[in-house]
């Protein structure tokens, strides 16, 4: 952990970020504010994931909450407030800055509870520019070590244990929400899943078909200790939506991670890719003629000093991810001053590969070369 730790401190300190020097307040930096919303997906599903352990402040809490209203129901909630900043520099050494003020989740969950074999949870999210929609609903079965999982919610493909406000560039890359059905066997220490839907990216002149699966595998050999691997049959059907129409050739996903936690220290490690390169004429981010193939990985510390605080680097990066960072590193720390109610602050710094930067361009049309993010964040759960 200090291996790590320091020489990530280290490139904090030596690259002091000039946050909302920007000389020019263009509407095109909103574009980049990255809405950073995905925490609540991620508790949402944690409990379905089989998950035993809780990766940050706000997940430990989440775990008690949800208030009982009958015997078989349960309800919880999450709101979280945002403030924004940043500065995006361009390769011909103009730049621009913005700043925004946003509501990231108005979050509404029932828990349902028939009996020891079957339940369920429906969930509402909001977040500000989108619609209120069903972010979740599914019915669960546990029989034994079995278990199985019907209806939308999110797949067991990557794990985007984090302890940041703003999402990793893994679950940018990999997060996939789908009707699906799951099939789960989880006897101690080891909890395999597979799972199979209709995703949305299909084969140019294919069929629509219940085609789409993947498999799950995290082991928990040592207290604190949880690795796992996955796979999605088909990365186009993430939410990162990387294609814009029928594909050629489709391309698996997968993924590895680690998760460590030592008393008041934590240390995560993910890394997401395509199995090979998609056909150029699918994705080409950079137009070089040759097909990309996407990868994000993610490397974390945390420590807490007190019960009520946390403080996190994080050193994460991508290639062939358009619009994308090729490299971010940042700081962050969370406080919890009342019950149920936490206040975070994040440093991101992110550097571009130019021929990847997809849409964060300038109006003249110069790519991204690198952005300093802030963002300020206070939720309150019940
Ligand atoms: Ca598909
Ligand atoms: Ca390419």
């Amino acid at each position: 952990m200090q291996i790590l730790a320091l020489p990530l401190l280290a490139a904090l300190l030596l690259c002091p970020a000039p946050i909302l020097a920007g000389d020019r307040p263009a509407q095109e930096m909103m574009t980049f504010i990255v809405p950073v919303s995905g925490f609540e997906e991620r508790l949402s599903s944690l409990e379905n994931r089989q998950a035993e352990l809780y990766h940050t402040l706000e997940q430990k809490k989440e775990a008690g909450l949800a208030e009982r209203l009958t015997e078989r129901l349960t309800i919880s909630g999450l709101l979280e407030v945002e403030a924004s900043g940043g500065t995006l520099e361009y390769a011909d050494g103009s730049s621009a800055a913005a700043s925004d003020l946003t509501l990231a989740t108005a979050q509404l969950g029932l828990g349902m509870t028939l009996n020891d074999a079957v339940g369920g949870n429906l969930i509402f999210l909001y977040e500000e520019g989108g619609d209120l929609e069903v972010d979740e609903a599914a019915i669960d079965l546990e029989q034994g070590a079995f278990f199985a999982r019907v209806g939308r919610h999110y797949l067991p493909f990557g794990a985007y244990h984090s302890h940041f406000i703003s999402d990793p560039l893994t679950l940018a890359l990999g997060e996939t929400r789908a009707t699906a059905l799951q099939l789960g066997y989880q006897p101690d220490l080891v909890t395999l899943s597979a799972f199979a839907f209709n995703g949305a990216a299909d084969q140019a002149g294919s069929e629509d078909h219940l085609s789409d699966w993947g498999v799950s595998l995290t082991v928990t050999p040592l207290a604190g200790l949880e690795l796992g691997s996955s796979y999605l049959s088909d990365l186009a059907d993430s939410n990162a939506a990387l294609l814009a129409a029928p594909y050629t050739r489709r391309v698996a996903g997968w993924s590895a991670f680690l998760h460590l936690a030592h008393g008041p220290l934590f240390f995560e490690a993910e890394y997401l890719a395509a199995v090979q390169a998609f056909a150029a004429g699918d994705l080409d981010g950079d137009g070089d003629d040759s097909g990309d193939r996407p990868q994000a990985w993610n490397l974390e510390c945390a420590f807490r000093p007190s019960e009520n605080v946390e403080l996190a680097l994080r050193y994460e990066g991508s290639d062939e991810f358009a619009g994308q960072p090729q490299q971010q590193y940042g700081a962050s720390v969370s406080w919890s001053p009342w019950q149920h109610t936490t206040l975070a602050l994040e440093y991101l710094r992110g550097e571009f590969d130019q021929a990847f930067a997809g849409d964060l361009a300038s109006s003249s049309a110069s790519p991204a070369d690198s952005r300093n993010l802030i963002t300020a964040q206070l939720a309150y759960e019940f």
